[in-house]
Parts: C-alpha cells; sequence; structure tokens
C-alpha cells in the first residue's frame, strides 16, 4: 500500500490522516503519492479543526500533552478479558454524570468520535435490541494504541488530561512470551508510557474450562507488567465480577502481583446486573482511583558540589 508523504502521518496504517481528512483522496499529502509533482493547495474539503474527534495516535498527542503531560492510562490483559468494555462503561457514566463527582467535573474531549465507537453498541436505545458488547479490538498494523482523551476541571479551576490506552489483547500475549516480539511494539509502547496499569483478571477464563492456561498467561503478563510499571501505579482488576471463581485461584492471582515494589489495590467490575449491587460502582471505584493518583516527580537533593550531569545523576524519566 502506498505511503502518506507527510512525515507525521500514518494514514497508510489505517490511522487517521494527520491533517484531519476524513476521505483520503481529498488530502493533498495523500494525493501526492499518485502524482507528486502535484502542488499542495487546500481545498475547500480542509478541515479547520486540528483533530477529527476518533482515538489519537501517538503523533496526535501534541494537543494534549501541549497543555501539560496527562494521565496515561494501560489497560493490560488477554483477548477477550473485558478492557474495551470497561472504557465504553466509563464513557457511559460519564455521559450520565454518574462518572465522577465536583472535585473532578467533565471539561472535554479530543476524542469523542472514538468513545462513540466504543460505547454506542452498549447503549439501550429504543426497539427491540438489547445493548450488545463493543466488537473486539483489532490489532492492525498500528504502531501504537487508539488513545482515548478525557480531561477534568478541579475545584482550584486547573485541568487534568487523561489517556485512556485501548488496545487488543493479541499484542498483550506476545508480549508476554518475547519482550521484545516485533508485533509486541503496541504494548510495548503502553509499558513504557503508561502512568497508570490496570491489570486485567478476567473472571470468566479463570472459571472457564481453560482455567489453568489463563492462570498460567495472567502470571506471565502481571510478571512483565510489574516489571516494566518500575513502582508507577498498578491496579490488579477482575472483570465479569459476575462469575465465580475459586478462592484457591482467587489466592494465586493475587500471588502473582504480591512481588510489586508497591501496595496493588484492588477492583471488581461487571456490566451484568447482580441482586444488590450498584452495577455502577465498580466502575466509579476504579476511576476515582485513576484520578487520585500521582506521578512521581523528580527529586533534586540539595548539593554543594557542582559540575555534576543530573542526566547521571538521576538518569532518564
Ligand atoms: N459476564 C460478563 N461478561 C462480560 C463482561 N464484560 C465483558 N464481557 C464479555 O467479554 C467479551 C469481551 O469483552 P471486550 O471488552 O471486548 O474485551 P477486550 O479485552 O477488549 O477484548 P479484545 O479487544 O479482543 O482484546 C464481551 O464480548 C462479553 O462477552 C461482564 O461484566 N460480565
Ligand atoms: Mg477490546
Amino acid at each position: 500500500m502506498d505511503k502518506c508523504p507527510h512525515h507525521n502521518c500514518f494514514a497508510d496504517d489505517n490511522t487517521t490522516c494527520t491533517l484531519g481528512h476524513l476521505r483520503l483522496d481529498l488530502c493533498p499529502e495523500w494525493k501526492r503519492v499518485s502524482n507528486p509533482a502535484v502542488a499542495i493547495t487546500t481545498t475547500a474539503d480542509a478541515m479547520l479543526l486540528p483533530w477529527t474527534g476518533l482515538a489519537m495516535g501517538e503523533s496526535d498527542l501534541n494537543f494534549v500533552n501541549g497543555r501539560g503531560k496527562p494521565i496515561t492510562v494501560g489497560v493490560v490483559g488477554p483477548e477477550s478479558a473485558g478492557k474495551t468494555t470497561i472504557l465504553g462503561s466509563f464513557y457511559l457514566l460519564l455521559g450520565r454524570g454518574a462518572l465522577t463527582n465536583e472535585a473532578h467535573a467533565f471539561s472535554n474531549s479530543y476524542t469523542l468520535t472514538g468513545w462513540e465507537a466504543v460505547a454506542t453498541s452498549m447503549r439501550w436505545k429504543p426497539g427491540p435490541q438489547p445493548p450488545r458488547f463493543p466488537p473486539h479490538t483489532p490489532s492492525s498494523r498500528a504502531r501504537a494504541p487508539g488513545m482515548l482523551h478525557l480531561a477534568f476541571r478541579r475545584e482550584n479551576g486547573s485541568l487534568r488530561d487523561l489517556l485512556l490506552a485501548d488496545a487488543p489483547g493479541e499484542w498483550f500475549r506476545k508480549w508476554a512470551i518475547n519482550q521484545d516480539a516485533p508485533e509486541a511494539e503496541g504494548a510495548r509502547w503502553i509499558a513504557r508510557h503508561a502512568d497508570v496499569t490496570l491489570l486485567i483478571a478476567d473472571r470468566q477464563a479463570l472459571s472457564g474450562p481453560k482455567m489453568g492456561t489463563a492462570r498460567n498467561d495472567f502470571q506471565l503478563l502481571a510478571q512483565r507488567a510489574i516489571a516494566n510499571a518500575r513502582g508507577r501505579p498498578l491496579a490488579l482488576v477482575w472483570t465479569k465480577g459476575d462469575l465465580e471463581v475459586t478462592p484457591a485461584m482467587e489466592a494465586q492471582i493475587r500471588r502473582a502481583v504480591a512481588f510489586a515494589p508497591t501496595p496493588v489495590p484492588e477492583f471488581t467490575v461487571s456490566v451484568a446486573s447482580q441482586e444488590g449491587v450498584d452495577t455502577a460502582d465498580g466502575f466509579r471505584r476504579l476511576f476515582n482511583w485513576i484520578l487520585s493518583t500521582k506521578r512521581p516527580g523528580v527529586e533534586l537533593p540539595a548539593t554543594k558540589a557542582s559540575g555534576h550531569d543530573p542526566l547521571f545523576r538521576f538518569g532518564r524519566r
């Protein structure tokens, strides 16, 4: 397939046109692929907004990074573990004003179309069709995961940006087996950039006919995720909380995260209604924890010695 000549555009990878054109054939940069002599002219279709509303790729992040480094949240887990369902549930609760309180009031999002793509099937709509789960996240040739953006205004008026990375489980399976696997580039990206990691334990897989394999896979992935988090906040998130898992299996999963250098909080979420349980509660608790996390700052101890290069004293962050 043709490669877009724009140095910052990966539209050939099925990601968004960096100039914001929904139709590639109307993008002046893309037109140069078929006719390199064509001069770049703006056409009537040119979009004035520098973003499309779709999930962001790595090179779109400048919009958000420009006003302060956002908190990047990586959702790490195997295929069909319920990762996208968590993100869709956050968005649906946000739409009802039921995700956060006044301490973090919703401010804006650059990726509303991307959020809609995740959550639209989960909505109750008039008609005979009940809500469905979001579609499987495809592992296309994209280099980095699709990032969904949300910004919240705190009581002191400052903004807090969040980027939630929705990646396919296949990437993590390959990454758990081989950290350097070429197909695991997206998983490595998340491991490198995530300020907060949600490590997913799928109760369906951990109670199903292949529970032994699911447990081994979890142990491997947990080891990899904890090593890469290097002390950054990480939570154990049980998905499909409506399903029973034996206490022995629960204990083994907890043991797999017990060696983390910082305490690992635990959350349980489920979209299936259960007697006496408010389904939204688990998602709210998890989201509040994400909002409460802080990025560790670099502390520069006072020193009298001069002439030391900080790079060698504090390393690269
Ligand atoms: N019982 C139950 N099933 C759930 C729940 N959440 C998700 N599921 C099931 O899990 C399936 C996968 O959910 P997804 O959110 O697409 O999983 P994913 O981790 O994003 O999967 P990939 O995109 O393939 O990596 C859904 O199609 C549902 O069948 C839940 O709360 N309870
Ligand atoms: Mg998914």
